[in-house]
């Protein structure tokens, strides 16, 4: 039995010298002493040698080498930890991670954020207002008679509680709510959805998306509003041709409407532009001076000029999406084509 107290005494001295710097040192200890073949095992495996009358006594000694190797291993383990080193772990850091499937901007939301960004550029704010509407911000205040076909039930979703209410069906309720508390200059763009009561098909919805703007200020001209508009056409759509024609509305005199050079044939003639090589994206004008006055604007001191657009239509163009009921019925398929653009 001496002999096993020597060997005993050795190995302990051997763990006390023992130094793990990495974790392949670290390892090497634990399979040596710990492991199921390791010096503690084989050690213990000697119990059943030793004599009844000193087994109590070797058990003692035997277990407290067993305490001094496993505490040993964990001082390695803490010193290589501290160091910096990796300590063992059930994790293999080397494997590809899971692909994690990214969602992707709605395409409504990539063309309004585009349009917003380019009259931001130019000075204007953005400015956002309720989607329910009274009727003296959608309609009275902005000049639209009281025998207007928009008024009419068909046309317009009005509350079914409260008919004084109704779903806004254009943001220039937006900006009639600016004129009414803000002085000159104002120089905003309102995004937003708008709602009319129309029977849904691939060219009609009965909610769509606007961005409308809107600049009051000293000295503001229709060469203002062309330029402007110019920079627009420019940045959304590089090198289209633009042309005006005079329209109506009754915000704004004169009115005009705004048509670019077709972007699927270039001009030539095609489906999208009915042959005629033209496609209608907006429409404005100079802001009627009864309006600036309804809002306590003095219309000999001001002037101002006004545009509204359609996102749907513009991303029509830009994405050649041919129906608009594409743009919510949240088809996964198409949604998925949009993967990768801001
Ligand atoms: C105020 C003053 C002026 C807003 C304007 C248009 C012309 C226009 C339509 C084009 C297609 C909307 O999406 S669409 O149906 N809009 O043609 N909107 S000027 O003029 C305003 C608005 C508010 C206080």
């Amino acid at each position: 039995m001496d002999e096993l107290l020597q060997q005993i005494e050795n190995y302990k001295q051997e763990v006390t010298a023992y130094n793990a710097s990495t974790q392949d040192e670290l390892e090497t200890y634990r399979i040596k002493f710990l492991g199921t073949k390791g010096i503690v095992k084989t050690v213990l495996g000697e119990m059943k040698n030793v004599p009844n009358e000193s087994k109590k006594e070797f058990g003692l000694i035997l277990n407290a080498f067993k305490v001094f190797t496993e505490e040993k291993f964990e001082q390695l383990k803490e010193s290589i930890s501290a160091n910096g080193q990796q300590v063992s772990s059930k994790i293999d850091w080397s494997l590809p991670g899971d692909p994690v499937p990214a969602g992707t901007r709605h395409p409504l939301s990539i063309v309004r954020n585009q349009m917003v960004s380019i009259f931001k550029r130019l000075g204007f704010a953005v400015a956002e207002g309720p989607e329910i509407e009274d009727d003296w911000h959608n309609f009275t205040a902005l000049n639209l008679p009281e025998n207007h076909p928009a008024r009419d039930m068909q046309d317009t979703f009005y509350l079914h509680q409260n008919p004084d209410y109704l779903l806004r069906t254009h943001t220039s309720s937006v900006q009639a709510r600016i004129m009414e508390k803000q002085k000159p200059p104002i120089r905003i763009v309102c995004p937003g959805r708008v709602y009319r009561n129309e029977t849904i098909s691939a060219r009609a919805h009965c909610f769509f998306h606007q961005v409308e703007g809107l600049y009051v200020d000293e000295n503001v001209s229709f060469a203002d509003l062309k330029q402007t508009l110019y920079f627009f056409v420019k940045e959304m759509f590089g090198d289209a041709k633009v042309r005006f024609r005079p329209s109506y509305f009754p915000f704004t005199e004169p009115s005009a409407e705004m048509d670019i050079s077709c972007t699927v044939c270039g001009g030539k003639g095609c489906s999208l532009c009915k042959h005629t090589g033209w496609v209608e994206i907006l429409g404005c004008g100079m802001v009627h001076p009864k309006m600036l006055d309804n809002f306590g604007i003095d219309s000999e001191n001001y002037t101002g000029f006004a545009f509204g657009m359609g996102v749907e239509r513009i991303c029509q163009l830009k994405f050649r999406v041919n129906d608009l009921r594409l743009y919510s019925q949240n088809d996964i398929r198409f949604l998925r084509q949009f993967t990768g653009a801001v």
